[in-house]
């Protein structure tokens, strides 16, 4: 099967960063046009974990919406998800391959341009790159900014998605200067509606 082109708007649902439930919001951000969703476990035993990605699973593929899990292999296998997202510290992009198989996303986590320029020469999808701003989520020293992203872009051979500190105001900027997508945790989780956030986001995408 062909893969999908990675692009839009990407939820990374971690639910350290919110008290409602990960899974109601999942639903929320399907019913209003999320492109891709990841799950991010930090925290549960793999058989906990298992149990929310099978959810998850079923949300996002009753909606036709993408479905990577961060960190796990294994678990992307066991659900069935569509990919992994990988960081720098994790289990290697050629074995991850060699584990998933030709046909699974694998989107890869970059925090400077030499990491960046690196992953031309993986077997990746896509990757992520910054921070781009300030974020709540993260401690951030120096943020790159969308010129970080411009000169990403130039280089990258595969699409690249934006990360850290991306709401509203700055996405419209952050989708001009080149990125494929952009990849939130704190604009969206914290929202008071999510729905509207979403619907929000999509609309300034479209419109960049
Ligand atoms: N990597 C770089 S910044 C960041 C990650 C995981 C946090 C993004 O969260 P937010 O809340 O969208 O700034
Ligand atoms: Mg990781």
């Amino acid at each position: 099967m062909k893969k999908r082109k990675i692009k839009g708007l990407y939820l990374i649902l971690d639910q350290q960063h919110t008290k409602t439930d990960i899974v109601s919001i999942a639903i929320e951000a399907v019913e209003t046009g999320v492109d891709i969703i990841q799950y991010r476990e930090k925290v549960l035993t793999k058989k906990d974990a298992l149990v929310v990605a099978k959810r998850l699973r079923e949300i996002t593929e009753k909606a036709g919406v993408l479905f990577i899990v961060n960190d796990d292999p294994a678990l992307a296998l066991a659900v069935d998800a569509d990919g992994v997202h990988l960081g720098q510290e994790d289990i290697p992009v050629d074995i991850a391959r060699r584990i998933l198989g030709k046909d699974k996303v694998i989107g890869l986590s970059t925090h400077c341009f030499e990491e960046a320029t690196a992953a031309n020469n993986l077997d990746v999808d896509y990757i992520g790159f910054g921070p781009i701003f300030h974020s709540s989520t993260k401690m951030v020293t120096s943020p790159y900014g969308v010129e970080g992203i411009r000169r990403v872009r130039a280089g990258a051979s595969v699409p690249v998605m934006a990360i850290g500190g991306i709401n509203h105001e700055n996405v419209s900027d952050v989708i001009r200067a080149g990125a494929d997508g952009v990849a939130v945790i704190s604009a969206i989780l914290s929202a008071s509606d999510i729905k509207e956030a979403v619907r929000e986001f999509k609309e300034r995408i479209k419109a960049s």
